[in-house]
């Protein structure tokens, strides 16, 4: 193993699993050293998760267990100290997590719940519209905070639990994010958020990076005195924690503020510049890029967040991701080989015959009852419903991304599902667009380690410029290219619009 100058440590707390990433910087070029990935049901069996979520009654209620994703930050720390890197040389450390969930915990931060709401959740639609009545309307929301109210979106998530437990509200002290809640575990102190992740809560004004008065009033009494303070996402926000640093022998790295999951694969996919997608095909499916200036979706469909070097994100988000398509792979008793050889047996378009796989509420469009529908597709046609899923989630993609206004010629794929290059080509043949996969899998959790370097660098008079940040790691692999084909892209081009017809009728249904 090389002996770099300067290490950088990145962490990415999932839905599913927590991983961390650590980078090597030696004049300038920047290597991984190490990483590792604890998937939450298997390593922490004792919560009781399912796939990180635990179980629930109410299909609208998705919650998790703050105590778990402590236990595995813990756990990591332990890991990264005994991975054979000499840690005397790590710097800094910065993560995301998954967006939305909150965290709630009392003045001697005991938890004042034991569980958090997250980003899956839709039970709050009664609190999202008491929330915009109250500030003046949806679109006087999106204006200000970057979206019209969104049930898994922190704010409304508040709201229901002020309601519900009014006692063990008003016994908060402090309401986190999970980003700046585990950001807070490194620190052992109160940690600070950053716009990044604080857009997806209906209570940040985005163009200001404050709270936003109006919405924060509407939210629940008190509530303000109980969020933690906004700061850039390339703050120094202290160093690790003097019991962190004894009991496993690491230096005072600097904590560098975390952020949500999708602003930190805008970093780990090398998008640092707007006029690029990336698509995530995770536990969520996201389209998102930069975006000079806040331009709020006149649809109510996407939002604007904070992005890590500054500037805002256009992204729009798909609950029916990675599950989706396992549950379409497990129905037919299928592994990746055979979904992939289902893609390639059938023909594009699927003869017309589509999917809407809403296995569970879907976030975009607004479906709160679940169900999936088929449209001229017999249940029992594995190639064609295979086929199905992944047309559907792409022309789903395409379709509610165009208020972005991003021309997409170029489209940076990240998640697990990037590793197929047959869905690749149904994507490529979708978007019109050329699809590039990168080295690094895990773009979060790599872009973690690399805005731990920017900001370092930045903060020791010593600034790197965010095109060189992630030249080496973050770049797209020019050899992976997935381009598009000429008559596959004709014949999307008409059942895209047919899709938004029937997607429409389906929905005028409900
Ligand atoms: C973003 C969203 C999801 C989660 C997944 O708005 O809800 O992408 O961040 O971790």
């Amino acid at each position: 193993m090389s002996h770099p100058q300067r290490c950088y440590l990145g962490f990415d707390s999932s839905t599913q699993s927590l991983s961390a990433i650590l980078i090597g910087v030696t004049a300038g070029r920047a290597e991984v050293l190490w990483q590792h990935v604890m998937p939450f049901d298997e390593a922490f069996p004792e919560f009781g998760t399912v796939h990180g979520v635990l179980p629930s009654v109410d299909p609208l209620v998705r919650v998790s267990s703050p105590a778990m994703w402590v236990k595995a930050l813990e756990q990591m720390l332990a890991r990264v100290a005994g991975c054979g890197v000499d840690m005397s040389r790590l710097c800094a450390i910065s993560g995301c997590a998954q967006q939305h969930g909150s965290v709630y915990l009392g003045s001697d931060e005991a938890y004042t719940r034991s569980v958090s709401p997250i980003w899956m959740d839709s039970s709050t639609r009664e609190e999202c519209a008491e929330i915009t009545a109250t500030v003046g309307g949806a679109a006087v929301l999106a204006q200000r905070t970057g979206s019209r109210a969104y049930e898994r979106f922190a704010g409304p998530q508040i709201r229901k639990f002020y309601k519900a437990d009014p006692q063990a509200y008003v016994g908060t002290a402090r309401i986190h994010l999970i980003s700046s809640f585990l950001a807070s575990q490194l620190l052992g102190a109160d940690a600070p958020l950053d716009p990044g992740d604080g857009s997806g809560m209906n209570l940040m004004d985005v163009a200001a990076n404050e709270w936003w008065p109006p919405a924060v009033d509407a939210t629940a009494p008190g509530l303000f005195s109980k969020l933690p303070r906004i700061v850039p996402s390339a703050s120094v926000i202290g160093t690790l924690a003097p019991r962190w640093q004894s009991k496993y022998g690491l230096p005072p790295a600097r904590i560098i503020a975390w952020t949500g999951d999708n602003s930190s694969s805008l970093v780990g996919t090398g998008l640092v510049t707007d006029g690029h997608v990336v698509v995530s095909l995770g536990t969520s499916d996201t389209v998102a890029g930069i975006m000079r200036e806040s331009r709020v979706d006149p649809g109510g469909i996407g939002h604007v967040f904070g992005a890590p070097t500054g500037d805002f994100m256009g992204i729009t988000v798909f609950k029916n991701g990675s599950l989706a398509r396992e549950r379409v792979r497990d129905a037919y008793g299928l592994d990746w080989a055979g979904f992939s050889e289902s893609l390639r047996s059938t023909p594009t378009g699927n003869l017309g015959r589509f999917m809407f796989p809403w296995f569970d509420p879907e976030i975009t469009p607004d479906v709160p009852v679940p169900g999936v529908r088929r449209v001229g597709l017999e249940p029992d046609d594995v190639p064609g419903n295979v086929r199905a899923v992944v047309e559907a989630q792409m022309m789903a993609m395409a379709n509610h991304s165009r208020w972005m206004g991003v021309g997409v010629r170029r489209i940076h794929a990240t998640g697990g599902a990037a590793a197929n290059r047959d869905v690749l080509q149904v994507m490529a043949n979708v978007f019109d667009a050329d699809v590039y996969q990168f080295p690094v899998g895990n773009s979060a959790c790599l872009g973690s380690a690399l805005r731990a370097w920017h900001a370092d660098a930045a903060a020791s008079a010593d600034p790197v410029p965010w095109p060189e940040v992630v030249r080496d790691l973050a770049a797209p692999l020019a050899a992976s290219r997935v381009s598009p084909h000429e008559s596959a892209v004709a014949t999307y081009a008409d059942l895209r619009k047919r899709y938004a017809e029937a997607e429409g009728r389906l929905r005028g249904a409900l």
